[in-house]
């Protein structure tokens, strides 16, 4: 199924070329394939269903034909921009928290590093990917996915966190075209602002599970557990650990920890 209104949403971004597919492994992987051919700043992959979608760490990343939304957006980075590649996974939260917020009135958070959360489930996951030629940055990919409708959310699948779609927060529908149209704009509004204060304290301010006990998975399999604080202005997370230490994390997943929060 196409995606309702796809030309007439891309008519608002003529700077933006892109390439639709009806089904593909990853829009990542097309976005990557497109650097490698040589593409300009601002291209578009997107795709109605992913048989290989992918999260961080390599994890699954499911997104149903007909009810989500799977794009990936390719940035040719500016020499200022190259000193903060990182901060591209964080541009795709807060466009897409901005305009769930907004634009839809959804109480939109970021999960750290990167997942948008209504109502403290999720409902997108980013996964930004950089393509290298020789020691240079060729170009960001920032993937996004949003389960848009009911019958996007897996079922029947080990979720890490539980998991929401629009349709179900917001009790209606909203259109797929609509949403993309809005966090295309986000994207494009919030990319000057990368690593700035303001783009650091709209961060903060959606922080999920800020002053909330919380423990925190290293890539390496360490738990540690403390009190959230905040997230610094380079994106690392800071926790104060049980033992009262204040520590800085940049990378791991992040949970609740309901047995303690509801004591
Ligand atoms: C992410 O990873 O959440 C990043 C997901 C990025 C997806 C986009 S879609 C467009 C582009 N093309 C791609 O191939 N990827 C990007 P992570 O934080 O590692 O979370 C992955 C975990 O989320 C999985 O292990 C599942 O538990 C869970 N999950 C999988 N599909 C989900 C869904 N549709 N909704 C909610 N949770 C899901």
């Amino acid at each position: 199924m196409l995606i309702e209104n796809l030309a007439a949403v891309m008519d608002s971004f003529p700077e933006i070329p892109y390439k639709y597919f009806q089904e593909t492994t990853s829009t990542n992987d097309r976005a990557l394939e497109w650097i490698a051919a040589g593409c300009n700043d601002l291209c578009l992959v997107m795709a109605d269903s992913q048989t290989h979608g992918r999260g961080r760490l390599d994890r699954k990343w499911v997104t149903r034909p007909g009810t989500a939304l799977a794009f990936s957006l390719i940035f040719n980075p500016t020499d200022e921009e190259r000193n903060h590649l990182q901060m591209f996974s964080l541009l795709g939260a807060v466009a897409v928290c901005q305009a769930f917020e907004s634009r839809f009135h959804l109480p939109a958070q970021i999960k750290w590093p990167n997942d948008v959360l209504v109502n403290r489930k999720k409902l997108c996951g980013i996964l930004s990917e950089i393509q290298w030629n020789q020691d240079k940055p060729a170009g960001v990919v920032v993937g996004i996915g949003i389960n848009v409708y009911e019958g996007s959310v897996p079922r029947g699948e080990t979720l890490q966190f539980p998991a929401t779609c629009v349709e179900a927060e917001a009790g209606r529908r909203i259109s797929r075209s609509s949403i993309l149209k809005t966090v295309l704009e986000n994207l494009l509004k919030w990319r000057s602002g990368i690593g700035s204060n303001r783009f650091h304290q709209y961060w903060l301010d959606h922080l999920a599970f800020r002053g909330e006990l919380v423990s925190i998975e290293t890539t390496g399999k360490q738990v540690f557990n403390g009190l959230l604080r905040g997230v610094a202005q380079d994106g690392s997370l800071e926790i104060e650990l049980d033992s009262g230490k204040l520590t800085r994390f940049v990378m791991g997943d992040v949970h609740l920890r309901p047995e303690v929060n509801d004591a």
